[in-house]
């Protein structure tokens, strides 16, 4: 099949623009179950928005999408194609004004992600990867340099659904911090890993996440040349929520020892 990428970029790109237009009444904001986990308007408005969009360009793929909209099956990959949707990545971000956050959309084709789409609006960057084909942010090809943990920042993800890992989390990170430039919080784990994908950053660690957190960006990042697994080596899983560790292949290196 001749999958049309730029359609589904242009696609993500317009999804943006609801996010960048998107202004907050306390009515608009949901708690969802556990702690800090939330949901506006805008999240399901932009999923509603990306289903419909894919489905007149890929009418036979099924959706894995973060919120409970129309279409959207969780957790069920099909043997097919697969959309991985995260409407708005960095939703506590947009709830207090972070200007940081992006909407996430991968393709899995026989369970193996093909191609991924990450777009943040505030900053008008696109990060796209198509297996085989590499990576561009913004048209603009992406190759990372093999750089050891001692040279470069690393980023990494806490969100408060999994507490019971604080502690082996920050015990992590204050090792990685010593050993490395310095550490970052951002919020948001698909633009994170992107910046993996760009050189920011030379690695990222979170102890739990979903797959459509990092479904595309595991795509831009190993196209970039960059590697993504779990913390103890392992590939991600797509299925169900796993932990993500990427970057250079020397900075994962040396966090996998970290964590062991
Ligand atoms: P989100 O904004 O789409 O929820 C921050 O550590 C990262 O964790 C963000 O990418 C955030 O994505 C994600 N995250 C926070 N709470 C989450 C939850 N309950 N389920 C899945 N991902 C979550
Ligand atoms: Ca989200």
């Amino acid at each position: 099949m001749c999958m049309n990428y730029n359609e589904i970029e242009n696609l993500v790109r317009e999804a943006g623009q609801i996010l960048l237009r998107g202004t907050l009444t306390e009515n608009s904001i949901h708690q969802k179950q556990g702690i800090a986990n939330f949901c506006t308007d805008f999240d399901l408005e932009i999923q509603r928005f990306l289903i419909s969009g894919l489905r007149e360009i890929l009418p036979e793929a099924s959706f894995f999408g973060e919120e409970e909209t129309e279409g959207s099956q969780n957790a069920e990959i099909s043997d097919g194609y697969t959309f991985f949707i995260d409407p708005i990545d960095g939703t506590t971000n947009f709830m207090f004004g972070y200007h940081h956050s992006c909407v996430s959309v991968g393709l899995s084709y026989r369970k193996k992600m093909i191609a991924g789409f990450i777009y943040n609006p505030y900053v008008d960057e696109m990060y796209v990867g198509i297996r085989g084909k590499g990576s561009t942010l913004n048209g603009k090809r992406l190759h990372l340099e093999n750089k050891a943990l001692s040279q470069g920042i690393v980023a990494f993800g806490c969100a408060r659904y999994n507490e019971s890992d604080t502690d082996l989390l920050f015990d992590a990170v204050k090792e990685i911090y010593l050993r490395s430039l310095s550490v970052r919080n951002g919020g948001s784990a698909a633009l994170d890993l992107c910046r993996i994908a760009s050189g920011n950053n030379v690695a990222y660690l979170e102890l739990k996440l979903q797959p459509y957190d990092y479904a595309a960006a595991s795509v831009i990042i190993e196209e970039a040349g960059g590697c993504i697994g779990q913390g103890n080596g392992n590939a991600v899983t797509l299925d169900r929520p796993c932990s993500v560790l990427a970057g250079t292949a020397d900075a994962v290196r040396e966090i996998r020892k970290i964590l062991e």
